[in-house]
């Protein structure tokens, strides 16, 4: 249908979407970020059924702050144990959770440090401080804060014209799930943002909320060179629908997986969608939703290169372009197949 509207047509397409972006709130620096209505990240200690939600046991975070910046910061934990609130316990808190942060060379630039799994030479970098938490309490309900961390003491990536940290969380023992989440901080005690800042990460496990209809949201960069996306997602338990939202999806279901599954299918981008970020919509729909829903999400691009999901979503959110009376008519056909529903 594109190739029938006249080169004008697609530069008030992309004007429109450009206005149609979302506000960005540029110093947001928790992960998961407040717009993802994601509370809690999930790692599991290593003796752990895939079936409670977690494929790998290990999650990796990298954040990138501005190159001019010079401050010391923090990597603030909140929750980092397995003991009391918040986590999933299984006969006993035995878990124990290994975060490691690294810096200099490597620490992303190593082409195993941008995949999915913890195999290979994911964790390459300086190794710049680890912790290990216990079933023990002590950090029940707390924040634990790594450094100060020297923002030199990253590597430099010119691509991001900054310095980017990697923080790796590992469940090296028991069967218990770790719920937590991060703040990049310039204090130790208190959450203060880091202006210019950005976090991401290649896979997210997160844990659904409990609230019936709740919606939770990812938001995947989409590169200009990016032509078409393969969307992989794990023990999503029949939960309800995974959709797409963009400039030209009203919401294009993905194939979804059940019990300690993955599930992926593959997704064409046009032009307008491409230098913003997808909005992907984890949407509650059954009477009795599942308690403790956790699932895993990443992406590829046509290249077979993961993608980022950041938590400032860059060039904003695509929404749908309502607005357009005369392109939305010449363009139902297309929606109607976007609408359409995977193995259903
Ligand atoms: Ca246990
Ligand atoms: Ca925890
Ligand atoms: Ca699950």
């Amino acid at each position: 249908m594109m190739r029938h509207l006249c080169k004008e047509s697609i530069l008030i397409i992309s004007l429109i979407s450009f206005f149609l972006l979302q506000t960005i709130d540029v110093v947001a620096q928790p992960v998961p970020p407040a717009n993802s209505n994601i509370a809690f990240l999930v790692t599991f200690g290593n003796q752990a059924s895939k079936t409670y939600g977690d494929d790998d046991f290990s999650q990796v975070f990298f954040l990138s702050l501005p190159a001019n910046e010079k401050d010391p910061f923090y990597i603030r934990v909140f929750d980092p144990d397995v003991s009391g609130e918040h986590d999933e316990i299984y006969s006993g808190a035995d878990t124990k959770t290994k975060f490691s942060v690294y810096g200099g060379k490597g620490a992303w630039s190593t082409p195993d440090a941008q995949l999915t799994d913890p195999t290979g030479n994911y964790k390459a970098g300086t190794l710049l401080d680890s912790r290990t938490f216990d079933g023990l309490g002590k950090y029940d309900n707390a924040w634990y804060s790594f450094g100060p961390l020297d923002p030199k003491e990253g590597e430099f990536i010119k691509e991001f014209n900054g310095y980017v940290f990697k923080i790796v969380a590992e469940g090296i023992e028991g069967n218990d799930g770790n719920l937590y989440n991060y703040f990049f901080s310039r204090s130790p005690n208190t959450n203060i943002a880091i202006e210019g800042a950005n976090a991401f990460g290649y896979e997210w496990t997160f844990r659904m909320p409990a609230e019936k209809n709740a919606v939770c949201h990812l938001y995947p960069y989409i590169t200009d060179d990016v032509v078409s996306i393969q969307q992989f997602n794990f023990d999503w338990d029949d939960d309800g629908i995974i959709k797409i939202i963009s400039y030209e999806k009203k919401g294009e279901w993905v194939e979804m997986s059940n019990e300690a599954t993955w599930k992926n299918s593959t997704h064409q981008i046009l032009p307008t969608e491409r230098n913003s970020s997808l909005d992907i919509q984890f949407i509650r729909t059954k009477e009795k939703a599942k308690q403790n829903n956790n699932v895993c999400f990443s992406f590829k691009n046509q290249f077979g290169e993961y993608m980022r999901f950041y938590t400032i979503p860059i060039g904003g959110v695509q929404k749908f372009k309502y607005s357009l009376g005369l392109i939305d008519k010449m363009r139902e056909g297309e929606r109607f197949n976007s609408d359409k529903v995977f193995g259903k």
